[in-house]
């Protein structure tokens, strides 16, 4: 009797260690499975494929300006299982994903081009830029109008560089530099810019942009809109505020079709001042509207300096901008003239000195 209940007891014990032991072999073979599916990527393919997707639908619905030049594929791909790794470029989003809002802009260090070379290794010769991962909405063509201002452009180079590639843009950086001691001319070396720039690449989208602002927030990105934009809408210099309404001077962005609906820019403003009021009059007779980012993500700062030599006030600006829509057909891009002299390539930018000639 007593051996009986033993052998019960017993093969209790035994029936319950081996359902132990097959629960944890259920468990092991679970978390294997588990394991291994994961480690083939599912639905991280998924994932990337919607997002292509969704691009795709902003892109049809949102913009007009924007020229593409790869044709997405959306395929289906799980890459791991043969790791072959088959990766085809997608369009990159309307918004980078890269982007990080406010930056803090100082100029009290000096930069130098070496530490500015080393710190940004994508570019091309040039100051040419493209993102690895995805085909980049607009191909963006940034003009500086240039002349003794070498400083100031360390600094621009510095900051605008890493910016410009978070916002996956397809980029060159075009400096425009006056040669000789005649008047300063922004607005015809501006026109120089997009002519030159023009014949280097099929360039959709063009920014304007002074050598001393500096740019306070990524979120500020440096391509074209359905009207043309002004991008430095909130400078330091004037208290983080527009000083008026129909202010399009700093920085500013047009479509190579905007730009030609108003001839370019004048030139024949030699001097400072009111050739970016010109600009306005022109867009304004064309029936549109300045496109501007709001005041927090339009912050900018503008490096002090004091007036350049060659750059007084323009004293003819004042009767020039009564006459935008009388003149602006017969004096712009169409009519422009100028001699290149000098060509220089830099990993940080492309440096077009020019002979714009001088006032009559
Ligand atoms: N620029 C040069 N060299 C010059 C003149 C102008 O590179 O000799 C370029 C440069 O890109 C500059 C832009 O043209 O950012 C506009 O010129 P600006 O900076 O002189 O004009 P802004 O209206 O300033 O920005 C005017 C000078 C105000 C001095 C006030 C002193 N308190
Ligand atoms: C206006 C000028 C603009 C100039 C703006 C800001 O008065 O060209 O001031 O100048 N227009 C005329 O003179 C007609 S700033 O304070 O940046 O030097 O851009």
């Amino acid at each position: 009797m007593l051996m009986m209940r033993d052998s019960t007891v017993n093969f209790s014990v035994l029936h319950r260690t081996c359902k132990l032991v097959v629960i944890l072999c259920f468990l092991h073979i679970s978390v294997t499975l588990i394991f291994y599916v994961r480690s083939l990527d599912i639905p991280f393919s998924f994932a990337q494929n919607q997002q292509a997707n969704t691009a795709k639908k902003h892109d049809q619905t949102t913009s007009k300006d924007t020229k593409p030049d790869v044709v997405e594929t959306n395929r289906f791909s799980i890459d791991n299982v043969t790791s072959t790794l088959t990766k085809e470029l997608v369009k990159c989003l309307d918004t980078s994903p890269l982007l990080v809002g406010p930056l803090r802009i100082e100029f009290s260090n000096p930069v130098s081009l070496d530490v500015v070379r080393k710190e940004n290794p994508n570019l091309q010769n040039g100051g040419r830029f493209k993102p690895k991962d995805c085909v980049a909405l607009q191909k963006v063509a940034i003009i500086i109008p240039f002349r003794n201002r070498d400083e100031h452009l360390k600094f621009w180079l510095y900051y605008l560089h890493p910016i410009l590639q978070r916002q996956q843009l397809d980029y060159g950086i075009y400096v425009i530099n006056q040669d000789g001691d005649e008047i300063f001319n922004r607005a015809k070396l501006l026109n120089v810019g997009y002519t030159e720039a023009l014949k280097e690449y099929d360039y959709g989208c063009f920014v304007f942009s002074d050598v001393d602002l500096i740019p306070m927030d990524d979120r500020n990105t440096y391509k074209c809109f359905s009207q043309p934009r002004h991008l430095s809408v909130s400078m330091d210099k004037f208290g983080f505020k527009l000083p008026y309404n129909q202010y399009f001077g700093g920085v500013s962005s047009m479509s190579k079709e905007q730009f030609l609906k108003i001839n370019g820019f004048p030139n024949n403003y030699w001097g400072w001042g009111g050739e970016d009021d010109d600009i306005f009059n022109r867009l304004s007779s064309k029936g549109m509207t300045i496109s501007r980012p709001s005041g927090a993500v339009g912050k900018c700062r503008m490096i002090r300096h004091n007036r350049d030599g060659g750059n007084e006030d323009n004293p003819q600006r004042f009767d020039r901008i009564a006459h935008t829509r009388e003149t602006m057909n017969k004096d712009g891009i169409k009519t422009l003239s100028y001699k290149v002299v000098k060509v220089e390539k830099d990993q940080l930018y492309t440096k077009i000195t020019v002979d714009v000639g001088k006032k009559d």
